[in-house]
């Protein structure tokens, strides 16, 4: 797109916004402090560097594109070229099982924020932040019960695999002079009827209680939640039930995933809900297909809804925002830019809502007016608002980026088979 043509779309854009009283300059700017998690498991379908094989437990990745992240030199060379095409803050996302081994088996009980030094300092050369994740799946160990398993051994094998990764996320959040997010999904669940609902999830409480216990300044930890893993359709120890009573008893933080609840749910809906209870939300933003597929997000009315619930709500700064797919099956650095960008889009457009107008149609019962002004809110041009966000960061803008991911697959992905 011509740089002339952008800038002119955006005076135009801002002069219509600026009817409501909504400034176009503010809502970028505020785009500009707005992180995104990039989560590094899109880049190898969740395979990490611990014994190089496909993702289990609860989760699958499908699609067999070439060009896989083998190694942690590939993983991080996407990562440097996914966020080469973006504007806006990026923080990076790693499981425990991306650690740098230096080609040594480490058990998951053995893991040491030495192992993610290397890391650290990759990241901080960046300006990146990270964040983390214990994993529990894709293990000898993992089984159908981890933390909420009745076996003290397996138990205590994966409590101190998730004390541990607290450790690391303190580390790194000491060492980036900022809190490091460190999520705690576990896939513990059962493929048919049990009758000990009760019991599992009693463990798992005691679990995370004896997890939780210590107290480390540079790190917080959040607990995700999720509706049934594959192979485990019947139970599901961590549901939303469970999460929330937990964190709202606790004072953690609750990991709303888009992609963990019933089709035809409406997952915005538990934002306000939650914020009333939990002291922040760690978003996983994902897209559904039927089940948990995790697709590549999308600019859709789930994503949209999202935010526009976190920002009615004035709580942008309670919540942390990160990714949560895996599509094997198109391009795999194209699948980072278009969920990056379609979560900064949803976010923007919930930054230019009309609010001030809307609510005061609310309060005045004119509820025609409102519902009229949410359909034209739709197609007010924030589009050109988002285009000049990424010229004036000096990034790709529109479909710009097509021929830069395009390019890096023909120099760079095509020769890793
Ligand atoms: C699984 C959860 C979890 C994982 C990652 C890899 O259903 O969404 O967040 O996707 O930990
Ligand atoms: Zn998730």
């Amino acid at each position: 797109m011509k740089e002339e043509q952008i800038k002119k779309a955006y005076e135009a854009a801002k002069a219509r916004y600026a009817e409501f009283g909504i400034d176009t300059d503010k809502a970028i700017e505020t785009l500009e402090h707005t992180p995104i998690s990039l989560h590094c498991w899109q880049a190898d379908d969740v395979v990490g560097f611990e014994r190089g094989e496909a993702a289990s437990g609860g989760i699958q990745t499908t699609g067999n594109y070439p060009g896989r992240a083998r190694n942690i030199d590939e993983l991080r060379a996407d990562i440097d070229e996914v966020t080469s095409m973006l504007a806006g803050p990026m923080r990076l996302n790693l499981h425990e099982t991306y650690g740098e081994f230096g080609g040594k088996f480490v058990d998951r009980d053995q893991v040491e924020p030495k192992h993610f030094e290397g890391w650290m300092q990759w990241a901080k050369e960046r300006g990146l932040k990270l964040d983390f994740n214990s994993t529990s799946f894709s293990h000898p160990k993992s089984g159908y019960l981890t933390l909420s398993n009745p076996d003290k051994s397996i138990r205590d094998f994966w409590i101190e695999h998730t004390k541990r990764c607290r450790r690391i996320a303190d580390a790194m959040g000491k060492y980036q002079g900022d809190p490091c997010i460190m999520n705690i999904w576990i896939h513990d669940g059962s493929k048919d009827y049990t009758v000990e609902k009760y019991r599992y999830r009693e463990i798992l409480k005691n679990s995370l209680d004896e997890i939780l216990a210590e107290k480390l300044p540079n790190m917080k930890s959040c607990l995700e939640a999720k509706l049934f893993g594959i192979g485990l359709e019947a139970y599901t120890v961590g549901s939303h039930d469970f999460y929330a009573g937990y964190c709202a008893k606790n004072n953690v933080i609750y990991t709303l995933d888009t992609g963990h609840y019933e089709p035809t749910e409406n997952v915005s809906d538990a934002v306000s809900a939650l914020l009333l209870f939990v002291p922040e939300l760690m978003l996983h933003v994902s897209r559904p297909m039927h089940w948990d597929s995790d697709h590549v997000t999308l600019f859709d009315d789930n994503t949209r809804n999202l935010f526009v619930e976190l920002v009615r709500a004035n709580a942008l700064s309670r919540a942390h925002i990160g990714l949560d797919y895996f599509d094997a099956s198109i391009n795999r650095i194209g699948a980072y830019i278009i969920g990056v960008r379609a979560a900064q889009k949803s976010l923007l457009q919930a930054f230019l809502e009309p609010l001030a107008q809307l609510r005061k149609y609310e309060d005045e019962g004119k509820w025609f007016e409102r519902l009229a002004l949410m359909e034209e809110e739709k197609t007010l041009p924030m589009g050109a608002v988002y285009d000049y966000f990424n010229l004036k960061n000096g990034k790709p803008v529109a479909e710009d980026y097509l021929a830069e991911v395009e390019k890096y697959e023909r120099e760079v992905l095509s020769k890793r088979n």
